[in-house]
């Protein structure tokens, strides 16, 4: 009775042992703050840049990851109105959830824009002024690794299920044992 009450009680601390885990696993990849400078114009160089030196058609690729929170520093080259827009469509044409900054105009104070990159994929910036033709980019987010698996929930189980046998057979073989000591009538 003794291996008996031992094995039920390896049995009940491997059956618990994935609820404690599942309790404890580490959640996605924390979200992280960038920022991300970008010079716009229409005025030759029309386009897009890091700074008010290399602005080209098309921009500079810009790459986050998923979750990270991008505040974008906005400044206009030219000193005419631009507006950011983040394609999360891919459709070229500002639609609703799209991420969108205020127009901006000024080419010494950075007007801010912050975005939120929750959608993963190969998506494209473009100005809302003068249009994706004129003015555009790619804006890459890297998708988040999938959460790893809780491990060892499989083997636990398989663990906990063969002490469940073995004992049942040590239980019984004791069982018979003792059956057979009985003396006869
Ligand atoms: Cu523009």
């Amino acid at each position: 009775m003794l291996f008996a009450a031992l094995g039920l009680a390896v049995v009940t601390s491997a059956l618990a042992a994935p609820v404690v885990g599942a309790m404890s696993s580490i959640g996605p990849t924390p979200e992280k703050a960038v920022t991300i400078t970008l010079y716009a114009s229409f005025a030759a160089p029309a386009g897009w840049g890091r700074g008010p030196n290399n602005i080209t058609e098309p921009g500079p690729t810009l790459t986050v990851n998923q979750g990270d929170v991008v505040t974008f520093e906005l400044f206009a080259n030219d000193s005419t109105s631009h507006q950011l827009i983040i394609d999360v469509d891919n459709s070229h044409s500002n639609n609703s959830g799209d991420g969108w900054s205020y127009p901006f105009s000024s080419k010494t104070t950075a007007a801010t824009f912050t975005y939120t990159a929750n959608t993963a994929g190969t998506l494209t910036y473009f100005c809302n002024v003068h249009g994706y033709n004129v003015q555009h980019g790619t804006f890459v987010v890297n998708a988040a690794p999938a959460p790893p698996a809780p491990a060892g929930d499989n083997t636990l189980l398989i663990v906990g299920g063969v002490i469940v046998v073995v004992v049942v057979i040590g239980v019984a073989a004791a069982a018979m044992r003792m059956r057979k000591k009985k003396p006869g009538p």
